[in-house]
């Protein structure tokens, strides 16, 4: 908790961020309608480096942070929580409506466009990429 807490506080750069090898963009977060608790968050990883590097977990101040993948099965479409997504050297990673997604459970407050989200994204190897994501409304 306390680490979460710090990385709130440190270097909060807007929409994107880069730490040595890695590079976070894009991001963007689905505003809210009335009454719904959960929004999902959309945003893209590049790994400039040289070996494989897996996002182990997000966290955010505003709620309970999942990794989720989306799954198509008898034409019905699910997601569920998945620990990791790995990403290969010279690859970028896209999160995306239908795809791969950041979702955030048990928001208490609504989050309408032009509000910002917090995030920290943890890599192994222990690097950890705080972003702010802006809330859009589509
Ligand atoms: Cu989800």
């Amino acid at each position: 908790m306390f680490h979460c807490l710090a990385a709130f506080f440190v270097s909060l750069v807007i929409s994107s961020s880069a730490l040595g090898s890695i590079k976070v963009s894009k991001s963007w977060a689905r505003e809210m309608p009335p009454g719904s608790s959960v929004t999902a968050i959309y945003l893209q990883i590049a790994n400039q480096g040289k070996t494989a590097v897996a996002l182990k977990s997000v966290s955010s101040p505003i709620g309970k942070a999942e990794i989720h993948e989306t799954k198509m099965e008898d034409g019905m479409m699910s997601m569920e929580p998945i620990s990791s997504a790995t990403l290969g050297p010279g690859k970028t990673l896209t999160l995306s409506p239908k795809g791969l997604h950041i979702m955030i459970l048990g928001v208490s407050k609504p989050l309408r466009q032009g509000d910002v989200i917090p995030l920290t994204l943890s890599f192994e190897t222990a690097h950890t990429i705080n972003i702010k994501v802006p809330v859009k409304s589509y």
